[in-house]
């Protein structure tokens, strides 16, 4: 890791002394979620295939709203960058996506469309129903939001349901992803159990729901929780899990499939579950922003990522699951000692009984139970206000404190100063 920061910074230094900006690629990605050893090959790579050099400097990002706003901005000139789902939506809404065209990949090499899984080509489809997001984008990983427990502390049954994350037996040792959205749809999923089960809504509508209404109970919701929450967290609750600190994350499959197997081989249990009132499925995708300078590299880099070796690899280091459809990275996870799953919606019929980690891909019966997250357009900023009032309130009881212990201590010191010097007036 150090020796890539040392690698990204002078690529940095060399690109601020005016290097080729076309010999230069700029990426930015979530953190922890790329192998990067794959970064100095994709250079090697690129040169084989175009005969062209390449350099690549290497950002990262916790949450979809930082980089969104980067580039909204419009101050970055990033060549590629991995929003979620919703993310996509509205940078398409916003004109802020170049359409991607791989016409200039010769058919050998390009793994894009040699991979493509039919069910991600839906998904994609639906993010926005108005421009095929299929055109501008191309998924990178996907997964589940849900709940990662410690089982020797949490049953299957407490961690089953959304409720967990304000059960008082558990205070103190939740962890919640400091992900507005991600949060919001599963609360809102858990609070309209009722209207769900008598089907006077969908599971779609409530990922459209930004009524104040809603946005309203899941706040009220989420006081009550964060009395028990050791964090909110963008990439640290995984660790905390493993380190058996927290019991209870609310946290992404990726995450999860990380922590579990980190955990175990310090002899921590964790099991991760996808409540059953339902939740979310997402799906976090390559694009090029329209203030891309070197859209020749960012296409083929794109390409590269989908190259089934690549992806395996991205797979194993990061805990998350490619979005790549080929039959080979389904072969790469298959454990004869698992129960067979029905992976057949995204791999074919062929896979109606795999033996894969059901927290990696998750079985039809809990996609059926789960729906992707849409932009709000405007309304997002009812939601991320209701975001920093419900964490805000958290902040400034303790800054209340801190500040006054500091307080304390400055006319303490005051005091002390004053009373010395008097002192030593006296003795002269
Ligand atoms: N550490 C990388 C995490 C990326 C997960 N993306 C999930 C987005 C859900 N909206």
């Amino acid at each position: 890791m150090k020796k890539f920061l040392i690698l990204a910074a002078l690529s940095a230094i060399l690109l601020s002394c005016g290097s080729n900006r076309d010999q230069v690629l700029k990426v930015y990605n979530w953190s922890d979620y790329i192998d990067e050893t794959v970064l100095p090959e994709f250079e090697a790579w690129y040169k084989a295939q175009t005969g062209e050099d390449i350099t690549v400097v290497y950002q990262t990002f916790d949450v979809n709203e930082t980089m969104l706003s980067k580039i909204e901005k419009g101050h970055e000139d990033y060549d590629i960058v991995c929003p979620s789902d919703y993310i996509i939506e509205r940078m398409l809404n916003s004109g802020l996506l170049l359409p991607l065209d791989f016409a200039s990949i010769p058919d050998s090499i390009n793994y894009i469309a040699l991979n493509k899984s039919p069910y991600i080509q839906q998904v994609f489809r639906d993010i926005n129903p108005s421009i095929d997001a299929n055109d501008y984008s191309v998924a990178y990983m996907w997964g589940t939001t849900g709940i990662i427990y410690n089982t020797e502390k949490v049953t299957a049954e407490e961690a089953g349901t959304w409720d967990i994350i304000r059960n008082p037996k558990f205070a103190g040792q939740i962890l919640i992803k400091d992900a507005p959205r991600d949060v919001y749809g599963p609360v809102l999923i858990y609070l309209k159990q009722k209207e769900l089960q008598e089907g006077t809504v969908t599971l779609q509508d409530l990922m459209q729901d930004s009524s104040d209404e809603s946005i309203a109970a899941v706040e009220a919701y989420l006081k009550q929780v964060k009395d028990g929450v050791l964090g909110w967290e963008a990439d640290f609750g995984k660790d905390q899990m493993t380190k058996g600190r927290g019991v209870v994350s609310l946290n992404w499959s990726g995450d999860a499939v990380w922590a579990i197997d980190e955990a175990a081989e310090v002899g921590v249990s964790l099991d991760y579950i996808v409540p059953e009132e339902g939740s979310t499925v997402w799906f976090d995708g390559w694009v090029i922003p329209k203030y891309a300078k070197n859209t020749k590299a960012a296409t083929y880099f794109i390409d590269f990522m989908c190259r089934p070796d690549i992806a395996i690899r991205n797979m194993d280091e990061t805990g998350y699951v490619s979005a790549n459809g080929a039959f080979e990275v389904l072969e790469s996870q298959i454990d004869d000692e698992l129960e067979p799953i029905d992976l057949s919606y995204f791999f074919g019929p062929e896979a109606a009984a795999v033996c894969v980690d059901p927290v990696l891909y998750p079985d039809k019966s809990v996609i059926d139970r789960c729906a992707l997250e849409h932009d709000w357009g405007k309304d997002t900023d009812k939601l991320l206000a209701m975001w920093s009032r419900v964490k805000g309130d958290n902040a400034s009881s303790m800054t209340y404190v801190i500040i006054a212990i500091a307080f304390i201590a400055i006319i303490a010191a005051i005091l002390v100063s004053r009373k010395n010097k008097k002192r030593r007036h006296k003795r002269r």
